[in-house]
């Protein structure tokens, strides 16, 4: 089936072109100092924010009827697969990022959720064969399911910590079945809400001992990809570990785990903790521990995560100044962990949002590599 009838797809056509859905710079088999675009970008899709969500916020529903949201189920999983990987063809991206629930329904336990994974996983493969598309990270959901209300390593419950140790272990099997880069650890839960209530060295502890866990787990099926935290200051938890590169740095080296990890910045998690995007992305760079970038922007004002598109041009050129002078990402990519705003609910806003952003970080490369 063709989900995106209005489109085939995105093209180059520069600075003079008024056609919406065409990139104005980014041209990804330019030659810029010895690599393509493409290269020096590596963009990637996010599962979640552009084939799953449906624009509902805390004072309202959804507000986007994607058509394939007409099946439920596996039926759902499947059709949005397909529609994902036309979605990634017409737009020209060499990646994808996900985590295990958006690919497939979460049942009652998780030994059924694994069997609905698997099917999809097998599936993926082909899709990624015949299209050339490649996995940038994968990850897996501990903050949405109300077992997690206390963090998933960091939980009091140790169940709960048994549980999550399960889902990254399939996790890591699904990275090293798809040939996944890296291997991506975002905070959710992970943090607390009051002191009053919480064992912190405990809590910092099991952290340390469920990476660790998942580090063995990696060299014993032998998965080679690059670990990555990605370190966020608060929301959900009022303190979140994994504040900012800063300290999940001082945390990886306190449990012996900086030779493993590196770090997974984002641009809108950077403005929470107070910081310019540049500024985690430096601290990173000077300790070698640059990966990966989630490329969004926050709003200025406003104190949440409103993961939007890149579009402000100084912030993409302040952050390729930084990634150029890193000598590129390595396995790591610029993923679009943005969403359109809830009243840009026709498909083609997908689109839209998606070229808006990858011609604002070409915008940003641009400037440095001219010059
Ligand atoms: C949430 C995070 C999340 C991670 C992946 O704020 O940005 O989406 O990137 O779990
Ligand atoms: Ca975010
Ligand atoms: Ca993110």
């Amino acid at each position: 089936m063709t989900w995106f009838k209005t489109i085939s797809s995105v093209n180059f056509e520069g600075l003079h072109s008024n056609n919406p859905i065409a990139f104005k710079i980014y041209d990804s088999k330019e030659r810029i100092d010895g690599k393509t675009m493409a290269e020096h970008m590596r963009f990637a899709v996010a599962y979640w924010h552009t084939f799953t969500m449906d624009g509902s916020d805390p004072f309202g529903k959804g507000t986007m009827m994607r058509p394939w949201e007409r099946y439920s189920g596996m039926d759902l999983a499947k059709a949005r697969l397909e529609a994902a990987f036309e979605f990634f063809t017409k737009l020209g991206v060499p990646y994808f990022c996900f985590h295990d629930i958006d690919i497939a329904p979460e049942e009652a336990t998780l030994r059924e959720t694994n069997r609905n994974i698997d099917v999809i996983v097998e599936r993926m493969k082909d899709y990624m064969k015949s299209s050339n598309m490649k996995l940038l990270w994968n990850t897996a959901n501990m903050f949405t399911h109300p077992r997690f209300v206390h963090g998933a390593a960091s939980s009091n419950s140790a169940d709960i910590f048994a549980y999550s140790a399960a889902k990254v272990k399939k996790g890591l099997e699904v990275a090293k079945e798809l040939g996944a880069e890296n291997y991506v650890f975002w905070g959710g839960r992970e943090g607390y809400e009051t002191l009053l209530n919480t064992n912190m060295q405990l809590e910092l502890d099991n952290l340390g001992r469920f990476f660790h866990m998942a580090v063995d787990y990696a060299k014993e099926i032998s998965y080679e990809g690059q670990f990555l935290i990605e370190p966020k200051p608060k929301e959900p938890t009022s303190h979140q570990y994994d504040f900012d590169v800063a300290s999940g740095y001082a945390f990886l080296q306190n449990y012996g785990l900086e030779k493993q990890f590196k770090f997974n910045v984002e641009a809108n998690h950077a403005t929470l903790a107070g910081h310019s995007f540049e500024h985690e992305l430096r601290y990173a760079r000077v300790h070698g521990m640059l990966g990966s970038v989630d490329a969004n922007q926050g709003h200025p004002l406003l104190g949440w995560d409103t993961d939007e598109f890149p579009t402000d041009l100084q912030m993409t050129t302040l952050a390729m100044y930084e990634i150029l002078q890193n000598g590129g990402l390595g396995s790591g990519g610029l993923n679009f962990d943005a969403k359109v705003r809830r009243t840009s609910f026709e498909p083609e806003d997908l689109f839209r949002a998606h070229i808006a952003g990858m011609d604002s970080f070409a915008a940003g490369s641009r400037l440095h590599i001219k010059c």
